[in-house]
Order: C-alpha cells, then sequence, then structure tokens
C-alpha cells in the first residue's frame, strides 16, 4: 500500500525517479542498430531499484498505468525526436511495452495521437507492444483499439510470441506488424537438448503473414548465426547490449562498437 503512494508520488514528482532505459535492436542481416525498446525503470529512494516486474502490477490494479503509460509514451517519444528518429532517411523505431490494462481504455489511440503531436514524433517510428493476451480477450474492443492506432500510422507488435494461445486465425485478423520471438525459444536454440523448430516455425509464419519477426534474449553467437540463417530480421539481446540508461544508448546509436 505504501508503495503505491510512492509510486503515485513519484510520478507527481520531478525527482527523476522514474527513468527509461533503452535496448537497442539489431537488423541481423547488416548487424545495423534499427531502433530501441524502452524500459522503465524505478529508483525508489529507500529501497533502491524496483523491477517493472514488481511495480507494473501494482501501476494496473491501482489505475497508476494510466498515468505512468502516457509518461513512458512520452518520455520514449521524446528522447527518439532527441536522437533523431523524426529525420528521413535511416528509419529508426523506438518500441514501447503497453500493459493489457491500457488497451482496455477505449481512448488508447487518443492518448498515442496526443503524445505524438506533442513530441513531433512521426507515427512509423513508434511501435507498441503487447501480449498476445490483448488479442485473446475483449476481442472486439481491443480490435477497435487496434484499429483505430493502425489508423494513426503506429506499429504493433506481439511480444514473448510463442508463449501465450493466439489462434492463427486472430493473428490474421488482428493489424500486427511485428512478432518478437520469446526469449525462451532463443536459448532452446543452444540448450543441452538444442532444438530449433519452434524459433524455426515462428520466423516462417511471420515470413507467411508478411510480418517482421525479432528474436528476443540473444546472449551467444551461435543464437545470433542460427536466427539469421533462419531468415529471422531483427534481434535483440545481451549479446549486443543490455538496456542502457539514455546517454550510453545515445553514444551506441552515434558510434556503434
Ligand atoms: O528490463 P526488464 O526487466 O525491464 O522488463 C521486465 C518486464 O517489464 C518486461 O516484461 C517488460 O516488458 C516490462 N516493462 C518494462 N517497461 C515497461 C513499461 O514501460 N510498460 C509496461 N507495461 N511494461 C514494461
Ligand atoms: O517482456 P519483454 O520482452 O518486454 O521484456 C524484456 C526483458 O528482457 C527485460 O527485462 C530485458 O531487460 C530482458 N532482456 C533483454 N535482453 C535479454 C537477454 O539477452 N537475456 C535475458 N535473460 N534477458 C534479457
Ligand atoms: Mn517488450
Ligand atoms: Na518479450
Amino acid at each position: 500500500l505504501q508503495l503505491g503512494a510512492d509510486l503515485r508520488r513519484a510520478l507527481d514528482g520531478d525527482a527523476n525517479e522514474l527513468q527509461l532505459h533503452y535496448q537497442p535492436t539489431i537488423e541481423l542481416r547488416t548487424g545495423d542498430i534499427v531502433g530501441f525498446e524502452a524500459l522503465v525503470r524505478w529508483r525508489h529512494p529507500v529501497r533502491g531499484m524496483i523491477s517493472p516486474v514488481d511495480f507494473i502490477p501494482l501501476a494496473e490494479s491501482t489505475g497508476l498505468i494510466r498515468p505512468l503509460g502516457r509518461w513512458v509514451l512520452a518520455e520514449a517519444s521524446r528522447q527518439a525526436v532527441a536522437w533523431g528518429f523524426d529525420q528521413p532517411g535511416r528509419a529508426l523505431t523506438m518500441a514501447v511495452n503497453v500493459s493489457g490494462v491500457q488497451f482496455d481504455q477505449p481512448d488508447l489511440p487518443q492518448i498515442v495521437a496526443s503524445v505524438l503531436a506533442e513530441t513531433g514524433l512521426p507515427p512509423d517510428r513508434l511501435c507498441l507492444e503487447m501480449t498476445e493476451s490483448v488479442l485473446m480477450t475483449d476481442t472486439e474492443e481491443n480490435l477497435a483499439v487496434l484499429l483505430s492506432l493502425k489508423d494513426i500510422g503506429v506499429k504493433l507488435a506481439i511480444d514473448d510470441f510463442g508463449t501465450g494461445y493466439s489462434s492463427l486465425a486472430y493473428l490474421r485478423r488482428f493489424p500486427v506488424d511485428t512478432l518478437k520471438i520469446d526469449r525462451s525459444f532463443v536459448e532452446r536454440l543452444t540448450g543441452a537438448a538444442p532444438d530449433a523448430a519452434l524459433a524455426r516455425t515462428i520466423v516462417q509464419l511471420g515470413q507467411s503473414l508478411g510480418m517482421a519477426t525479432v528474436a528476443e534474449g540473444i546472449e551467444q553467437y551461435a543464437q545470433f548465426l542460427a536466427l539469421r540463417r533462419m531468415g529471422c530480421d531483427l534481434a535483440q539481446g545481451y549479446y549486443f547490449s543490455r538496456p542502457l540508461p539514455a546517454g550510453e544508448a545515445g553514444r551506441l546509436l552515434r558510434d556503434p562498437a
């Protein structure tokens, strides 16, 4: 309960307790950075770093996900413009995680539109990541929200793909641009009993449906090679970079190692 009050204060206050870290997305064919995923961090004055795994559920159950979600969208979009994502030429995309609870709010498209207008980020430079559950619950309502978001022109990605139960029929019906292959399938490529079947199947599914594929959680060179050979488009993971504070992420973008 105290933590809920603390989160409210962190959102109101100007102490910069909330921050975004940025993890690059890499094009497997070229090794180029093609964007970043924003990941929220909370530096609690007493408890120290609190993981989003712990405070996102709290934000969802207290309604604070609304102001928190808006803040994350605005901060990530502002940073993307500061890094020149709005410039023509190099096509860079900022990805933001959006909770299922935010999709339950029919004004999500208006919030996204107003953040884009305030920051000047072109819609196609922003990608919203959702879990499969968004496709499987409150289907008609969520489909309407996703279609409005597509009208605005933002990209849509399914996060942790392969861990939920979305049917192929749903996948076809929803206007999704990108499948993010869950880290567990990447891990299995090099595990004790190596298995490439699931990762390969998701890459092929993406190709059949005209969706880009992103491999999550690449930690080893062998995983990078295997996914590139399969024709996976993009990747993230500690092998390339951990999520970084804005300053370090900006240096990496200007000056890739
Ligand atoms: O870096 P990592 O520990 O940040 O992220 C842990 C989990 O928290 C992941 O599932 C990630 O998607 C989620 N997460 C990180 N940032 C955000 C955010 O801004 N909004 C939401 N809804 N989830 C986030
Ligand atoms: O649910 P989502 O995919 O948004 O969460 C991303 C989470 O994965 C974040 O907690 C991020 O820090 C973490 N992450 C990113 N790359 C790697 C990786 O290579 N290995 C592991 N174990 N975690 C990663
Ligand atoms: Mn994500
Ligand atoms: Na994920």
